[in-house]
């Protein structure tokens, strides 16, 4: 059995998804603070906060799952608004699975990290594995916090914790909100509804992103993967695409030819773009566990534009 916490956001809601298909609609246990918009027929849901430890321990203890995916945060540009609550929120609530995870013997857990632990002096281009780190955003600092924890309760207590420096991620099926990198989902709603689009990131912007097929399937192969293939217990850099503003909005134009872009100046969410890596290495991930991208820019976009033209 698996229980995923935080079902309801842009990844926990695919992860869910993927492993229903995987391992049967009884087999897995979605929770969330509060009811999804729409359930998958026969979906066992469970409300729950994260920072609610009897609460969690309780549905620990009610289903028994052999491993938990803890997706609840709150994203990097929520977080420049709500810095003490995003911190509690990433950092608490990953304790508190931490800690429950090794009392009652959950074989394995998921917590998604991100390049976001990444900061002003770390390489730019080709951001390899280990370097130096100075996030300057909350969910930066909380996430390299949180991957420091992981690496600890699985030297200290051998819990088998895994983890994925995600970067920004796109998909159709949910409008994510509070990432920077949201930018190119918005775009493409934004695309097909309006024709045009304001990128509140400049158009030379350059950022690592993942196509949410390639990031579902990277975390399945990575919590497939034998533990003792796996030589990182903090967090793998893993990487996509990456492009700019630009880049995305020609091709784009390539299937909607009079789609138009403009840009706004002094978006809180260019400083925290800025501090973040262009171009991430991701070998560690492809040595340990065969990790291989499937998207690029041209792919995701077709595949984004027809699944967005049947939605809206
Ligand atoms: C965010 N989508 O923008 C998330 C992610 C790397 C970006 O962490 O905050």
């Amino acid at each position: 059995r698996i229980l995923i916490l935080g079902a309801n956001g842009q990844i926990g809601s695919e992860l869910a998804a993927a492993l229903r298909l995987k391992f049967g609609v009884d087999n897995i246990i979605t929770s969330d603070i509060r009811e999804p918009r729409e359930r998958a027929e026969n979906e066992i849901f469970e409300l729950v906060n994260v920072l609610d430890k009897d609460r969690v321990k309780q549905l620990f203890e009610q289903y028994q799952p052999t491993q938990v995916y803890l997706l609840a945060a709150m994203l990097s540009a929520t977080g420049e608004q709500y810095p003490q609550k995003a911190w509690d929120l990433n950092m608490n609530g990953l304790l508190n699975v931490l800690d429950l995870a090794v009392d009652l013997g959950i074989k394995k857990v998921f917590w998604p990290s991100s390049i976001a632990v990444f900061g002003p002096h770390s390489p730019k281009v080709d951001t390899p594995q280990y370097c130096v780190m100075d996030p300057n955003s909350i969910y930066g600092i909380s996430k390299l916090a949180g991957e420091r924890l992981c690496e600890y309760y699985h030297k200290k207590y051998n819990l088998d914790v895994r983890s994925i420096r995600y970067p920004g991620v796109i998909s159709w099926k949910t409008e994510p909100g509070g990432g920077t990198t949201d930018y190119a989902v918005h775009i493409y709603f934004e695309a097909l509804r309006n024709g045009a689009y304001t990128s509140f990131l400049s158009e030379q912007t350059e950022l690592p992103m993942l196509y949410m097929q390639d990031a579902v399937r990277g975390t399945l192969e990575l919590m497939d993967a034998p533990a003792d293939k796996l030589s990182i217990r903090s967090s793998y850099n893993l990487a996509g695409m990456s492009f700019t503003p630009k880049d995305i909005s020609e091709e784009i134009q390539k299937i909607l030819p009079s789609f138009e872009i403009s840009y706004t100046e002094n978006d809180p969410r260019q400083a925290i773009a800025d501090s973040w890596p262009k171009r991430i290495n991701d070998d560690y991930a492809r040595k340990d566990w065969g990790w291989k991208p499937s998207f690029d820019l041209e792919t995701m976009t077709k595949d984004m534009i027809e699944n967005l033209k049947s939605t809206i």
